[in-house]
């Protein structure tokens, strides 16, 4: 994949956790994200949406979650001006299927994906699951993406299935990783340590990744830098590219 900016800028941003941790504050966060998304669109040669941008969204035969409406609104709205958009799925919303991609032309991408933007070479992924540690998290990773899970879990009622979903994810939920992972973890950090990895065998300009719900700019190597996007629950963060420079910028 290859984006032209024409003077313009690429956005990216992720971890909006639409849903959580209540309806009412994720109102507020829904209408904060729309007015970033207003502010950018003229100069939004694309838009990548880097996962977990529901608390929980799972995809029935003829079902989707309700809620989010004037989200999904406003990214049709930008869709039909024809700018580009892509959805990373998350560790919250994994189970996000062809739904966006057959009504709005969004490529859901599962896994991080490789990407030239003018001369710069990026590597973009949501980050769950990625470099040592977070064992507990790659097993259930295993169960939630294992078909016959998903396959049985679809015959349960939405109404219940979706119930349960959310008292799981509260358990896992934004609040919590906010107490425990606010702070900077030096050298283990490790998505950092995955991106000093790849870049021993492999150069990128820029690794892009979300999960870490804290703002991030890293150095890897000497002519490469990490980027975590942090989330928009209290940092509202996000990442613009220029076409020379990457920036995490907050939106106000
Ligand atoms: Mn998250």
């Amino acid at each position: 994949m290859n984006i032209q900016l024409h003077q313009k800028k690429v956005f990216f941003a992720s971890d909006f956790h639409l849903g959580a941790p209540d309806e009412k504050s994720s109102k507020i966060r829904e209408d904060k994200i729309i007015q970033w998304l207003n502010s950018i669109e003229d100069e939004a040669a694309a838009i990548f949406l880097v996962g977990d941008i529901f608390d929980f969204w799972f995809e029935y035969e003829k079902v989707v979650p309700k809620g989010f409406i004037r989200f999904l609104g406003k990214i049709a709205q930008l869709r039909d001006k024809n700018i580009p958009i892509c959805f990373f799925t998350g560790n919250h919303d994994l189970w996000m299927k062809n739904y966006f991609t057959d009504e709005l032309g969004i490529p859901v991408h599962q896994n991080p994906i490789e990407l030239q933007i003018e001369n710069k070479k990026f590597l973009i992924g949501h980050g769950d699951g990625l470099g040592p540690g977070d064992n507990r998290y790659k097993i259930l990773k295993k169960i939630f993406t294992n078909s016959a899970c998903q396959w049985l879990f679809k015959w349960v009622h939405p109404d219940l299935g979706i119930k349960f979903a959310q008292k799981w994810s509260g358990s896992s939920r934004i609040t919590n990783d906010l107490k425990n992972e606010n702070e900077f973890k030096g050298e283990d950090e490790w998505l950092w340590q995955y991106c000093k990895t790849i870049q021993e065998h492999r150069h990128f300009d820029y690794y892009i990744f979300g999960h870490r719900h804290l703002p991030l700019d890293l150095p890897v190597g000497k002519s490469s830098r990490y980027f975590n996007l942090g989330e928009w629950v209290n940092h509202f963060t996000y990442g613009e590219f220029d076409g020379k420079e990457f920036k995490i910028k907050t939106f106000q």
